[in-house]
Order: structure tokens, then C-alpha cells, then sequence
């Protein structure tokens, strides 16, 4: 309870600035046909780099009820870091959020436990509130271990960080067998997740910072599956990937979820 929703659109790599702009209006029109209250549930969307000024630009020109954030960023703050784009330059183009540790970093990008602490870090350096993703693979799945393997991701992002020092922190819960495979997850093991998942914040950030973190579900969700998986409740919301990338199908998946 008390906990608003989230729902975030993670483009990944799509979408160039004119597609992204167009999605935006568009998204924002559906929603406002549909009368989405966006005091239930906020939306946001996580374009590429290259189409956040765009974003911007559309966002704050307009006043649209969105929010908007990064999908990376880089441990540090500037200096030679070449192909890097720091937390400042997101936070002075109006982002609020950013994923850290997606699991598509941790496997392409060789992200490791270390680094994704030092991203959340330099996010909330530059008052950013990071989305911390974690999940486990098929294997811990089957194996059953899949629990121990999540918490020990999130022991290892928050190493020797307190409440204060995570400030706006979000959780996404998404399992890799599920991420883009048409697999969901269903209600039941999106629940054991989050529930284990808020019991060890509440560990290491205390109780006050447990409750207030929102934890989402993301991997292959659908306007047609959202309900169900929000509806658990240790669940507050969905980060959406291939799902958030047609603006009339993305605004049903929010009604659904609100
Ligand atoms: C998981 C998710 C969004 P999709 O990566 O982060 O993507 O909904 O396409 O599985």
C-alpha cells in the first residue's frame, strides 16, 4: 500500500528521434483518450540516448503527465571516458530515472556486481533514481536456487549502502528466461520474488526504505498479462520492453494496469 505504480517503456536499441517523438504524442494522446489516472499510475519511458533531448524537447514543451530516464550511464561522473554518457548530462536533460544493470548489460556489456554498484552510485549522485534490475537465468530456475542467486545480485548492488544513500532506488525483478522469449513469469512466482526481495531491503535498508521502494516485474509483459502480475502485492508496477513500442497497444497495457 501507499506505493504508486510504475509502469516503464524500455525501447531498448529502437526507435530514432522522429519514431520517438511520434510515439510520445501518440502515447500521450491514448492515454488522455482513455483517461488514465496518472496519479495511480506513473508512466515513463526509457528511450536510447540519441532521442532523449527529443523526448525532452516534447515533455516539457507540451507539460505531458510523463516521466522519462536512461536506459544506462556510466560509473563515472566526465573526464576520458570515451562512448561513456555520464548521470549529470541525463539529470540536466530532465531524466528522473535509470536502469542499472539490466540484464542485457550484465551479459553483452560484462557488467558485474561491481560496477552495477558503482552505477547506482553515480545515479544517485546526480539525483537519478536508479531502476536496479536483477534476475536469474534458466538454470537457477530449474535448478531452484533462483531466489538465493536474486538476493545475492542485490546484496552485492547495495554492498555497505544504507537507506540514505539509495535515495528513489526502484527494483525490477526480471527473470532472463523470460526477457523477449513470449515466457512470463506468472503471478505466483512474480509474488515468491518480490516478496523475498522487499524481506532482504528491509534487511539491509531497513523497514521505512523496504516499503517505500517499488519493485516491478518485467519479461514479456503483455496488455493482456500486466493485471495480474500487479495486482500481487509486492508488485507496484512493469518494466515493458518489446510491449512499450506501439503507442495505442502500450497505453491498453497501462489501463490494464491501473
Ligand atoms: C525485459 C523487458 C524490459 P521484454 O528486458 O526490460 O523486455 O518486455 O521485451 O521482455
Amino acid at each position: 500500500g501507499g506505493r504508486r505504480r510504475l509502469i516503464a517503456g524500455n525501447w531498448k536499441m529502437n526507435l530514432d528521434h522522429f519514431e520517438a517523438l511520434t510515439l510520445v504524442q501518440k502515447l500521450d494522446w491514448a492515454l488522455r483518450d482513455a483517461k488514465v489516472d496518472l496519479d495511480a499510475v506513473e508512466v515513463a519511458v526509457l528511450p536510447p540516448f540519441t532521442d532523449i533531448r527529443s523526448v525532452q524537447t516534447l515533455v516539457q514543451g507540451d507539460k505531458l503527465a510523463l516521466s522519462y530516464g536512461a536506459q544506462d550511464l556510466s560509473a563515472h561522473d566526465s573526464g576520458a571516458y570515451t562512448g561513456e554518457v555520464s548521470g549529470q548530462f541525463l539529470r540536466r536533460l530532465g531524466c528522473e530515472y535509470v536502469l542499472v544493470g539490466h540484464s542485457e548489460r550484465r551479459e553483452h556489456h560484462g557488467e558485474d556486481d561491481a560496477l552495477v554498484r558503482s552505477k547506482i552510485l553515480a545515479a544517485v549522485r546526480h539525483e537519478l533514481a536508479p531502476v536496479l534490475c536483477v534476475g536469474e537465468g534458466l538454470e537457477s530456475r530449474q535448478s531452484g536456487d533462483h531466489v538465493a542467486v536474486v538476493l545475492a545480485q542485490l546484496d552485492a548492488a547495495l554492498e555497505g549502502l544504507g537507506a540514505d544513500d539509495v535515495p528513489g532506488l526502484v527494483l525490477a525483478y526480471e527473470p532472463v528466461w523470460a526477457i523477449g522469449t513470449g515466457e512470463t513469469a506468472g503471478p505466483e512466482e512474480a509474488g515468491e520474488m518480490a516478496t523475498a526481495l522487499r524481506g532482504r531491503l528491509e534487511t539491509l535498508l531497513g523497514a521505512p526504505a523496504a516499503q517505500a521502494t517499488r519493485i516491478l516485474y518485467g519479461g514479456s509483459v503483455k496488455a493482456e498479462s500486466v493485471a495480474e502480475i500487479v495486482a500481487v502485492p509486492d508488485v507496484d508496477g512493469a518494466l515493458v520492453g518489446g510491449a512499450s513500442l506501439d503507442p495505442a497497444g502500450f497505453a491498453s497495457l497501462i489501463t490494464a494496469a491501473h
